[in-house]
C-alpha cells in the first residue's frame, strides 16, 4: 500500500479530480447529464479508478474518497446549472460498502444542501453486486435516497450476478446496460435480440435505460430504431476534463 498516503494527500488536496463523460440523448439537443469518473495523475503518471479504488478501500479511504466525489459532483453540476441555465444532472459511482452505511444517505443530502443541488440532479450508479450484498441493507437506502428524490442507477447491468428477485426490492430509478451487450449489436443478429430484451425489461419495469460504450455510429443507428434514447460512449466523447466537456448532443447523430 505504497500509494496510501499520496492517495491520502490527493483525495484532500483535489489532485484527484473527476473527469466527465456526456450521457447523450439519441434523438438530439444539447447534453444535459454526465458521468463522472475519478482520474488522479502522481507523479506525472496517471492512475485509474480500478487501481486506486481498490487501494482506497484496502486503506480506510474509501469514505473519504466517495465524500470527496460526492462534494465535487454536486458543486460541478450546481455550477454547470448556473452558468447554462438548465439542469444539469450529474452521476457518480459509488461502492457497495458506501451504499450500506447507514450514515451515507444523511452525507448525501448534506453534501446537497452544502452545493444548492436539488436531489433530482444527482445520481448514484451502483453495480448488481453492491445491491445484493446485503439486501436488506441496500433496500433501506435505496428507500431513504428515492425518499430524497436522489435516483439510484444499476450500473454495468448484465454482468453481476444479479438476483432479478432481489432487485425487485431495490428503488431503481434507471439502468446502464453493460457495454458488453452493445459490443457486437450491429453485426450478430443474436446480440441485438439479447439488447432488445434488456431494453424490453427497462421499458416494463418503468426505469430509464442507458446504454454504455457506443463506439460507432451503425451501434448507436440501432439503438435509436430498438427505441434506446440515452446512450453514452466514445463515439460521442471520452471522460473529459471539466473545462473542456463536450456539450453538442447533435454529435450523436
Ligand atoms: O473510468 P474508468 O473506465 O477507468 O473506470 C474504471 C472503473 O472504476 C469503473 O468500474 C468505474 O465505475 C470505477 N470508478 C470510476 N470513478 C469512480 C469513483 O469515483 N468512485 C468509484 N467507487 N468507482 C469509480
Ligand atoms: O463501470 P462503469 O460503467 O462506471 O465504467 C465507466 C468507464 O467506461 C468509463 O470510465 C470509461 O473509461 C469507460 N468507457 C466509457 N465509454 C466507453 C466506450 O465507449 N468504450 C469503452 N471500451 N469504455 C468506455
Ligand atoms: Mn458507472
Ligand atoms: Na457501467
Amino acid at each position: 500500500l505504497l500509494l496510501r498516503e499520496p492517495l491520502r494527500r490527493a483525495i484532500a488536496d483535489g489532485t484527484l479530480r473527476l473527469h466527465y463523460q456526456p450521457v447523450v440523448d439519441l434523438d438530439g439537443g444539447p447534453v444535459t447529464r454526465f458521468e463522472g469518473l475519478a482520474r488522479w495523475t502522481h507523479d506525472g503518471v496517471p492512475i485509474g479508478p480500478d487501481v486506486f479504488v481498490p487501494v482506497a478501500a484496502r486503506s480506510g479511504l474509501l469514505p473519504a474518497l466517495t465524500q470527496a466525489v460526492l462534494e465535487q459532483a454536486c458543486a460541478q453540476a450546481a455550477r454547470w446549472t448556473r452558468e447554462r441555465g438548465t439542469p444539469i444532472t450529474i452521476g457518480v459511482n459509488v461502492c457497495p460498502v458506501d451504499l450500506v452505511d447507514p450514515a451515507f444517505p444523511d452525507r448525501v443530502d448534506a453534501a446537497l444542501t452544502r452545493h444548492g443541488l436539488p436531489a433530482g440532479q444527482l445520481v448514484l450508479e451502483v453495480t448488481e453486486d453492491a445491491l445484493l450484498a446485503d439486501v436488506a441493507a441496500a433496500t433501506a437506502a435505496s428507500r431513504r435516497l428515492r425518499d430524497l428524490g436522489v435516483e439510484l442507477s444499476l450500473d454495468d447491468f448484465g454482468t453481476g450476478y444479479s438476483s432479478l428477485l432481489h432487485l425487485r426490492s431495490i428503488s431503481l430509478g434507471s439502468l446502464k446496460i453493460d457495454r458488453g451487450f452493445v459490443r457486437d449489436v450491429d453485426t450478430d443478429p443474436g446480440a441485438e435480440r439479447f439488447l432488445r430484451a434488456l431494453l424490453g425489461l427497462g421499458r416494463e419495469l418503468g426505469l430509464d435505460v442507458v446504454v454504455e460504450g457506443v463506439e460507432r455510429q451503425a451501434q448507436a443507428d440501432l439503438l435509436r430504431r430498438l427505441g434506446c434514447r440515452r446512450a453514452q460512449g466514445f463515439l460521442f466523447s471520452p471522460p473529459r476534463d471539466p473545462s473542456e466537456v463536450c456539450w453538442d448532443g447533435a454529435r450523436a447523430t
